[in-house]
């Protein structure tokens, strides 16, 4: 008989890989594998991936638990194995080794609870006997893995199953397909969610049809960005359309969209769409002026590829590219997340096309941190899209297409503005 309860080795894994050790789901995997290699019966898994680096975790077992800390920018894991009774951790040890790549390691192993220390009282374990019999079902397990959207100060997380569909460092991103538990499938570029299955239409809604029926007669529309199909979908229902040019930068955000998320990749075989894998930029540079009646920026948040999507220049090649009369409208970024990236946009916006012609809608998306986000708009010359005189056609319209966000009420109420982003505007 043991003169100890537990048993805890310490362990330090070096020069592993990076990537590995900043991917939740493979950790989970590999840790969830190290305990059923060692013979454990796992009882449940919690993950937790950090912006921008980073993964914590904890696999409990039946026989106490594994957990980890990532330090990926070292390539260093600090885990821990603890384990009672037959279970041989050192196990476990050899498959996060290899699983890892770690080049060096530590062990430092322990027996915990010593038996001369303690004093046995026994419970009654009658009423306990059921729950006990679930915990034995090793196929019953519960995982926690979580995908966190963050900033410094503040988060969105959503659980995943833990299946990764997709997942190639393209030239510019780290293009991602998972699947979450409320949202259903979800692109994430970097580590920032994009789109879902279950919310794509908030956004996606909101970003077209404000804009198409402001408008009203809109025939040629640049889409800038939009590589999931979201975008193009929505425009492509308006009947009037002749020509839609998208250009995006990453071929692999629209293969990935295409094979994993075809309802949102929906109308990439549309015969009025024209599908360029460029430099978004570049195109606005370089085109002919007063060409489209409108332009929509459909890109991510300011940094690494889209970092260019808000820069001065940038929008004044949209100006100088839309029809007098034509309107732009941009994914505009959060007033409660990214205030300074939120008021600089439409800063930017009202010096190219005036003071008064930079209005902002606000609309709600669930995956997005903090749920408020907006677009942005410039009018050149064009309606202010407030006043809409075409509330019938526009019902008529969400009717007939089966909309699910945008109606005449939600295009008007979206640009009203509370007090807080007034005051962010002035
Ligand atoms: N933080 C998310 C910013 C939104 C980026 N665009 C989403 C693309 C959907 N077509």
């Amino acid at each position: 008989m043991s003169n100890a309860l537990g048993n805890h080795i310490l362990v330090e894994f070096m020069g592993c890989d990076p990537h590995i050790m900043n991917d939740v789901s493979s950790i989970e995997r590999d840790m969830v594998g190290a305990a059923q290699k060692a013979g454990a019966t796992v009882i449940n898994s919690t993950f937790h991936h950090f912006s921008p680096y980073g993964v914590s975790g904890v696999v409990v077992i039946q026989e106490s638990h594994l957990a980890i800390h990532t330090w990926p920018e070292y390539g260093y894991a600090a885990v821990d194995l603890f384990t009672c009774g037959e279970m041989d951790a050192w196990i476990s040890f050899d498959y996060l080794k290899e699983c890892f790549g770690a080049k060096q390691y530590s062990a430092l192993e322990m027996k915990r609870g010593a038996i001369q220390l303690l004093t046995r009282t026994d419970f009654d374990l009658s009423s306990m006997r059921e729950k006990a019999t679930e915990w034995r079902n090793p196929e019953m397990y519960t995982r926690n893995v979580w995908f966190t959207d963050k900033d410094e100060d503040q988060a969105l997380s959503l659980r995943f199953t833990g299946e990764v569909f997709y997942d190639v460092q393209s030239p510019f991103q780290r293009v991602r397909i998972m699947e979450s538990y409320k949202y259903g499938k979800m692109l994430a570029l970097d580590d920032m969610v994009m789109t879902t299955e279950k919310d794509e239409f908030h956004y996606h809604e909101m970003i077209s049809h404000p804009a198409m029926f402001t408008h009203g007669n809109a025939k040629n529309i640049l889409v800038i960005g939009g590589g999931d199909g979201g975008t193009v979908r929505e425009i492509l229902r308006h009947e009037g359309v002749e020509k839609v040019t998208m250009v995006e930068i990453d071929d692999e955000v629209i293969k990935s969209c295409k094979e994993f998320l075809p309802n949102i990749a929906a109308a990439f075989d549309n015969p009025k769409l024209e599908l360029l894998v460029d430099d978004g930029i570049a195109f606005a540079k370089n085109a002919a002026p007063e060409t489209y009646d409108i332009i929509i920026v459909d890109g991510s948040d300011p940094v690494g590829p889209a970092e260019g999507l808000f820069s001065v220049s940038f929008y004044q090649n949209c100006y100088n590219a839309l029809k007098p009369g034509g309107i732009l409208i941009a994914q505009g970024e959060s007033p409660k997340f990214n205030e300074k990236a939120f008021s600089e946009l439409n800063f930017t916006l009202r010096g190219i096309f005036g003071q008064e012609n930079a209005p902002v809608s606000l609309f709600f998306v669930p995956t997005y941190p903090t749920g408020m986000w907006s677009f942005q708009y410039g009018l050149k010359d064009s309606d202010h899209p407030k006043k809409i005189k075409n509330v019938e056609e526009i019902d008529a319209f969400v009717e007939a297409k089966g909309l699910r966000y945008y109606n005449s009420d939600v295009h008007t109420g979206s640009f009203a503005t509370p007090n807080f982003v007034k005051a962010l505007l002035k």
